[in-house]
């Protein structure tokens, strides 16, 4: 098996310094269908990806730490979680995203679970990334709010999301994910993502409701430095190839 990954926020931040735009897919382990698992290998390893997310509001599958070492070992491209709740977490990946859900007044989802990862996470050796993780309304509720049972912003309110990243990174975030919710109507609106990143200097993930490369482009265009794909590539391995 490969080694693990190592400096993967450094190289996020290398690559927005030099303008290098980056892709995630996000992989659901209650999705996979391990008959089909080496033919979504090869078109993750065709595709533009740069990053592999792995990860789910509730992840009831018992396969986690099968999936991650079989990324692993089948690809070269960093494998980090994307945790809906502490059960997500394992050190077969190279890093965590530690989201904090600032959108959201849930303590639980605030600083509990956080509580609750910390001894767990010190027993690893997960790169951690502290994520501020903003969920903005996206025309349907997602499962993010119903999960952690908070509203999402108002997608019009430009300078409360604007505010909450700026909190978001003044409390030492290293990332701050703009979050539509997975499988969205209406992805993130372009011009929030240009006006967040362009007043604040960290790092911004995009994801949620993006269908088609296009909005892929227009995501990166207007200020996201990694976009994600979940529900697009998940329903159409041949996404990337249109
Ligand atoms: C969800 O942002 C991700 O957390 C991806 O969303 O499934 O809509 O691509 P989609």
């Amino acid at each position: 098996m490969r080694q693990k990954i190592l400096n993967i926020y450094q190289q996020i931040v290398e690559a927005k310094t030099e303008k290098r735009k980056l892709l995630a897919i996000l992989l659901d382990p209650d999705k996979i269908v391990w008959e089909n698992l080496e033919h979504l290998l090869l078109k993750i390893n065709q595709s533009p990806a740069t990053h592999i997310f792995v990860g789910g509001s509730i992840v009831e599958a018992d396969i986690l730490d099968e999936l991650l070492i079989e990324l692993k070992q089948k690809t070269n491209l960093p494998v980090v979680i994307f945790p809906g709740d502490p059960s997500q977490i394992s050190p077969q990946a190279d890093a965590i995203l530690f989201l904090s859900l600032l959108s959201g007044r849930n303590p639980d989802y605030l600083i509990e679970y956080q509580v609750q990862a910390a001894p767990i996470l010190k027993k690893t050796d997960l790169e951690i990334i502290s994520t501020g993780y903003i969920l903005i309304e996206s025309g349907n509720e997602t499962a993010v709010a119903r999960v952690s049972k908070t509203q999402p912003l108002d997608r019009e309110d430009f300078d409360l999301a604007l505010a909450t990243a700026q909190a978001g990174e003044m409390l030492g975030n290293k990332l701050v994910y703009l979050e539509a919710g997975s499988g969205a109507k209406k992805a993130v609106p372009l011009e929030m993502i240009a006006l967040i990143s362009q007043n604040i200097q960290i790092p911004i993930i995009v994801g949620g409701g993006i269908v088609d490369l296009h909005g892929i482009e227009s995501a990166h265009k207007a200020g996201a430095d990694l976009v994600v794909i979940g529900t697009a590539f998940e329903n159409n391995s041949h996404f990337f190839e249109s």
